[in-house]
């Protein structure tokens, strides 16, 4: 069995798109021998540069990351796009739209586009965004481009794992200022004014700068603000340009690095040994029992849980 992941492995190696495909679903869908197949990818990846791409639906997300990553294909450049589609537990997939949108992003040379669900990641959506990171990196992906909707802390975990992240906002109804709210702020690398051909971009650059001011320390990195035109690709290579010479920059990169495989390895700790716990439990049966008498108050979940955990160790000693 592990050779077939070997295999797979190896075509992507050697360029083939079917094979990133395959792998990605394969880990998608925990099938047997992932996690043995993840410690090869995570050895074969670390190249790649990360970029977040957010903001309020309808920003023009979409548009623009097309734009990015026909102009970053043309610099040289090969190019993973992830698409987190906001799904909902009555429409169940993505927007049509942006299916629409990226396929044509799709049949570039050189770029991988890939959607994921927001609902329904094994282990969660941040980790399932990661494993997708991973793998395109290892297939030698130079840039890759998240899509993501800036609301939820499920879309705020997956941009925190990104080397830039852009935040989309639009002229009017104060959505500039919005999305500064919804806790963004604190990781955004570059504001992006999209609709530019709109009226008041120049106002809501100019309170995304007043609030950047108002909440910064002089010794801060600049956050630059640009203006573009998504629909016509109007500002788009000054984007670019600022978003490379912030890839290049090494401005506390490796404290975030750190930071991240920190956060990797506890979050992975902590399913595993969810994981472990419960299907501990499940096998012997217990779980309903116990679920039982907490709902009938004849125990507690702290209790179980500390009797959960002392069953762990004693099982590995
Ligand atoms: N007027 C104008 N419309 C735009 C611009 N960028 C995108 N749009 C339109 O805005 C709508 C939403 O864009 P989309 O990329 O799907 O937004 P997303 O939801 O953030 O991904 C689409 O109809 C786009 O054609 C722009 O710069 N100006
Ligand atoms: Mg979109």
């Amino acid at each position: 069995m592990f050779n077939d992941w070997q295999n797979l492995i190896d075509e992507m190696k050697a360029g083939s798109e079917r094979a990133l495909a395959r792998l990605i679903s394969r880990v998608e869908n925990r099938a047997p021998g992932w996690l043995e197949a993840m410690k090869i990818l995570h050895n074969m990846s670390g190249k790649a540069q990360v970029v977040g791409i957010t903001g309020a639906p309808g920003a023009g997300k979409s548009t623009l990351t097309d734009k990015l990553t026909r102009e970053l294909v043309t610099r040289g450049y090969t190019i993973g796009v992830i698409a987190v589609d906001p799904s909902s537990p009555f429409s169940g997939g993505a927007l049509l739209g942006d299916r629409l949108r990226m396929t044509k992003v799709c049949s570039i040379e050189g770029v991988f586009v890939r959607s994921m669900a927001t609902r329904g990641a094994l282990g969660g959506l941040s980790l399932a965004a990661r494993d997708v990171v991973k793998i395109m990196d290892a297939a030698g992906k130079d840039i890759i481009l998240i899509e993501t909707v800036g609301v939820g802390q499920d879309e705020i975990d997956v941009v925190k794992t990104a080397d830039n992240v852009m935040v989309i906002c639009v002229p009017g109804m104060g959505d500039g200022i919005q999305a500064i709210k919804a806790g963004i702020m604190e990781i955004a690398s570059i504001f992006v004014v999209n609709k530019a051909d709109r009226e008041g971009a120049n106002r809501t650059a100019a309170e995304i700068q007043m609030m950047l001011t108002m909440t910064s320390n002089p010794s801060d990195k600049k956050i630059p603000i640009l203006k573009t035109i998504a629909s016509t690709g109007e500002g788009v290579t000054e984007l670019i340009d600022v978003l490379l010479e912030d890839l290049e920059s090494e401005g506390g990169k490796k404290n975030w690095q750190e930071e991240r495989a920190r956060e990797e390895i506890f979050t992975l700790l902590e399913k595993e040994v969810a994981r472990y716990v419960r299907g501990r439990w499940d096998e012997k049966g217990e779980m309903d029992n116990t679920v039982k008498q907490v709902i009938a108050r004849e125990r507690d979940p702290y209790s179980v849980v500390e009797e959960m955990l002392e069953s762990l160790i004693a099982d590995n000693k």
